[in-house]
């Protein structure tokens, strides 16, 4: 699939108000791609799709989370959490993507222990792009200047926090993801 396939598809899929975070997304990723020196074309694409199931049915993305044997844990948190893996999995059968692009989109709500640096990238950018506006924001795109992984772990800190604040469960891989890259060097 082509970055113009690509935003032609969200372009049509998702209201303009989500349209717009995600070409800011886009273009915060192609920035830090080139920053951190990874593959900008990757980058770009993850970028472009990474919402495309944002306001899917929950019912049916929890359809497909049991169907395609997604981690059955997603079942008992936020709807919220499906859409960035229940994504990867549709655009994955309906297109052909790199698996490090699909990759990209299934863990930008949550991060992975261990995720590649595209992941990181896109994980980033979704947190920083110049359309987010909440408190915190700006020392977050602060860290993004001087090192990915810092920056990764004050987006989950910042998300653990907003998640606390809101007395909501929050889903132990965004844990996992925090105590993994916390103690980075
Ligand atoms: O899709 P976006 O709004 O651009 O951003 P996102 O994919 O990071 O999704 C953010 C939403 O997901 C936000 O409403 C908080 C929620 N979320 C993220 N991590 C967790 C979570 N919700 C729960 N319950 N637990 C989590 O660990
Ligand atoms: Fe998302
Ligand atoms: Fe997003």
């Amino acid at each position: 699939m082509t970055f113009e396939e690509a935003k032609a598809l969200i372009e049509q899929t998702l209201p303009e108000k989500r349209f717009i975070h995600t070409l800011g997304v886009v273009e915060t990723a192609e920035r830090l791609a080139k920053k951190y020196g990874e593959n900008v074309e990757q980058a770009r694409l993850a970028a472009m799709l990474h919402d495309y199931a944002k306001y899917f049915d929950a019912a049916e993305m929890r359809q497909v989370v049991r169907e395609a044997g997604l981690d059955s844990n997603l079942l008992e948190y936020d709807d919220e959490l499906l859409h960035a893996p229940v994504g990867a999995v549709l655009l994955g059968r309906a297109y052909h993507l790199e698996p490090a692009v699909l990759s990209a989109i299934r863990n930008h709500t949550t991060g992975e222990p261990g995720m590649s640096r595209l992941d990181q990238i896109l994980f980033v950018a979704d947190a920083i792009e110049p359309n987010r506006q909440y408190p915190g924001v700006e020392r977050l795109r602060m860290e993004a200047e001087h090192s990915l992984e810092a920056a990764v772990v004050a987006t989950l800190r910042q998300t653990i926090q907003f998640l606390l604040n809101k007395s909501v469960r929050i889903f132990p891989l965004t844990i996992e993801t925090y105590n993994d890259f916390v103690n980075l060097p």
